[in-house]
This record gives structure tokens, C-alpha cells and sequence, in this order.
């Protein structure tokens, strides 16, 4: 068996281990959704309450883009895992590629609906190098010191991708490229741009902006945007 398809087997076995956690999620099963417009691909309200619909794709960070060499370029994978991995460019290429469609809310009140993105889905990630039983929650630190934290049943979605392309063009600089993770079914904040460490914690800890007041669980659909 080669390596893609022993990827491809553990993925299956993780999307099985947290298939129920994951159904049960705000954004998957929520009975009394906060939103309007149509039912949206994951069953919720196309346009979450409180946002407004935008095609411009404004540009929201701390103020610093960091380059770095994509001979220089590495990503670690390390914490509450079985293999912990640090990936050159070249590797991240080599992983299977997921294409996906999704919408994108930023608690600044805009979304922007049906982006096209390519990129290795986060269940990919965690196929390769296994969450262990004690695996609660990853922290995703970006190249320009971001932080955020996501609940390991968020972040192994089907739709959460460390993405390199959006809409068939490499992601541009001012957008997190050359990769960064996205969360759909969360809000923006909740995917860290230049991403350059996902740390699969057995406890939840605070990111950047949840250390500042803002919501652990950023939930769209139930305007969870501030801790209360
Ligand atoms: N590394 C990093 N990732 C980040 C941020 C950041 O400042 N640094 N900002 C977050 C916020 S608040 C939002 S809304 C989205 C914005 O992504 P965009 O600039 O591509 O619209 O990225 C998120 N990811
Ligand atoms: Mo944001």
C-alpha cells in the first residue's frame, strides 16, 4: 500500500472516531439557527444573523506580513500526537489535494459567500500523524505570532482545509499564502493565516484574540462573538 492510500485509510478511521462529535456540533445541528436566506451546504441559514453579505475580500490581520522563503518554509505538526511531523513545502504538496467550496464570515459582520478553495484538508493532517485519545482542542500559531484555538471536533470538518489556492489563483500574501487554514462553519478568526504550527492540546488554551475577549467557540449561527 503506498503512502497516499495509508493516508487515506486513517483518514476514514478518523472521520469514524469523531463522526457523532461531530454531527452534534452548533453549526451541524443547531434546531433554532441564528440567520436568514437558504439552507447553506451544512444545513444552516446561508447568511449567519448579524453579517452582511460582501464580493470584496477585505484584508483583516495584526498589521505584519510575513514572508518566508519557501526554501525556509516548514510547518510543524507536534502536541497530543502519535507521529509528530514537520513538513517542507514539497510535502504539503505531496498530500492529498481537497477542492472545496465554502462560505467565509468574519466577525466584523461581512461574508463572503461560495469561495472556491484547494488546499490539504486539517483530517489529512491529523491522519498523518494521529491525534491521540487525549486530543481535545489544536492551537494554530501563524509566521507573524497569531494564535487561535479550535475544538478538535471543529477542526477535523470535512470543509476545514490548509489552503494554498482560493478561486484557481495561489493565495496571495495579504490572505495568509502561501497556506493558510480556514473554518467555515466558525468564524474567520478562527483560521490562522501563514500558518506555521498546529498543536493538538489535550486541554483547551487561548489564542490571540480569545485572550482579548473574544469568543472561544465563535459560533456564527448563534452570534458567538465575544466572551461573555
Ligand atoms: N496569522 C494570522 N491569521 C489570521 C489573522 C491574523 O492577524 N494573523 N486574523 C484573523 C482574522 S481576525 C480574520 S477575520 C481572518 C481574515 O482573513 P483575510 O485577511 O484573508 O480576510 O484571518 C484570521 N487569521
Ligand atoms: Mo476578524
Amino acid at each position: 500500500m503506498d503512502k497516499l492510500d495509508r493516508i487515506i485509510e486513517a483518514r476514514m478511521k478518523l472521520k469514524a472516531r469523531f463522526e457523532e462529535q461531530i454531527k452534534k456540533t452548533p453549526s451541524m445541528a443547531d434546531n433554532k439557527p441564528l440567520g436568514h436566506g437558504k439552507i447553506n451546504r451544512h444545513g444552516m441559514p446561508e447568511v449567519p444573523v448579524g453579517q452582511t453579505v460582501t464580493n470584496k475580500w477585505p484584508v483583516l490581520d495584526l498589521g505584519y506580513h510575513p514572508q518566508i522563503p519557501m526554501d525556509m518554509w516548514r510547518l510543524t505538526i507536534d502536541g497530543e500526537v502519535e507521529n509528530p511531523i514537520v513538513l517542507k513545502w514539497d510535502d504539503v504538496m505531496a498530500l492529498p489535494q481537497t477542492e472545496d467550496t465554502s462560505d467565509f464570515h468574519c466577525v466584523t459582520t461581512w461574508s463572503k459567500l461560495n469561495m472556491n478553495w484547494q488546499g490539504v484538508s486539517l483530517l489529512d493532517i491529523a491522519a498523518l500523524v494521529q491525534p491521540k485519545a487525549t486530543a481535545t482542542h489544536i492551537m494554530c500559531y501563524g509566521y507573524d505570532t497569531y494564535t487561535t484555538n479550535v475544538a478538535i471536533e471543529e477542526a477535523l470538518k470535512p470543509d476545514v482545509l490548509l489552503a494554498h489556492t482560493v478561486e484557481g489563483e495561489p493565495l496571495a500574501l495579504e490572505h495568509g499564502g502561501p497556506l493558510r487554514m480556514i473554518t467555515p462553519q466558525l468564524y474567520a478568526w478562527k483560521g490562522s493565516k501563514w500558518i506555521k504550527r498546529i498543536e493538538f492540546l489535550s486541554a483547551n488554551k487561548l489564542g490571540f484574540w480569545e485572550e482579548r475577549g473574544y469568543s472561544n467557540t465563535a459560533y456564527p449561527w448563534r452570534n458567538d462573538r465575544y466572551s461573555d
